[in-house]
């Protein structure tokens, strides 16, 4: 079974933070039923939807999957690297404890979700404005002991790693190759985002379906080539805080700590 952490759309968050794009009116009340479209969607695929209370003076809190990376022997509790979003951590690691034995990245590591892609036993790590070579070296001691590999990435013009690369299908990735180098990803087949739709890279892959932003038809299409199973989602006002589909939620396999290693 698999359990979905997701959180309720503060009503604060048109203070959000913002690196790449303008501010711009956010409707709260849209945000909010987008939101709940995209946990319909979640519980749609098999996942239990366990939606923690809205924090009302953390803007991003909605954005869940920047302050934990779980993998099936434990989780990890980030050190975001925003200020504002510091605080966050608090109630995922509430969250996460009955499910995994936890660890902490420690100052002076940062690290955000968003730059955390998992391929298998292979973690890519985003070196951006939020996640740092501190943070990585102690997701390597952290993960290497359960056989997992940690690499740090470059990335350039976005705000995450996983808004320029996400797994689409087992052996499949798609990619916005003006953001990472495509070389490091060679390994992987590659399905390259639209040049119109440059935030179109971000996908949440869970089972065999892609869920996936209405707002990128021609990607869409290029996926649905490719015999990949799309359910769209409308999350344009969580879009204009930066957010996208896989940062609503931390979903993993529901095993309890005391059967970890
Ligand atoms: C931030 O800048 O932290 C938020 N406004 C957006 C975070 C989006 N997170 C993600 O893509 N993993």
């Amino acid at each position: 079974m698999l359990i979905a952490i997701t959180r309720g759309v503060s009503p604060a968050i048109g203070n959000c933070e913002l690196t790449h794009l303008e501010r711009m009116a956010i409707d709260v009340q849209l945000a909010q039923a987008q939101h709940q479209q995209y946990e319909e969607c979640l519980a749609a695929l098999g996942c239990e939807v366990h939606r923690l209370p809205v924090e009302p003076d953390l803007p991003d809190s909605v954005f869940v999957e920047d302050v934990a990376i779980v993998v099936d022997e434990l989780a990890l509790i980030t050190q975001p690297g925003a200020d504002s979003r510091k605080p966050e951590t608090i109630s995922i690691a509430h969250a996460l404890e009955s499910y995994r034995k936890l660890f902490y990245i420690g100052a002076p590591g940062t690290v955000d979700g968003g730059d955390v892609l998992r391929v298998g036993k292979t973690i890519f790590v985003g070196l951006s404005s939020r996640s740092n070579p501190s943070a990585i070296e102690q997701m390597q001691s952290i993960l290497q002991p359960y056989g997992y590999t940690v690499k740090g990435v470059q990335v350039n013009g976005c705000l995450h790693l996983k808004s320029a690369v996400t797994q689409v299908a087992e052996d499949t990735l798609l990619i916005n190759p003006n953001w990472v180098d495509v070389r490091t990803f060679r390994d992987w087949n590659l399905i390259e985002a639209d040049t119109l739709e440059p935030y179109a890279s971000n996908a949440l892959l869970i089972g065999e379906t892609v869920v996936y932003p209405v707002s990128f038809p021609r990607t869409r299409q290029r996926l649905e080539a490719h015999g990949i199973s799309v359910m769209t989602v409308d999350v344009s006002e969580l879009a204009k805080a930066e957010g996208a589909v896989t940062c609503c939620s931390l979903i993993f396999s529901a095993i309890g700590p005391e059967t970890q290693a």
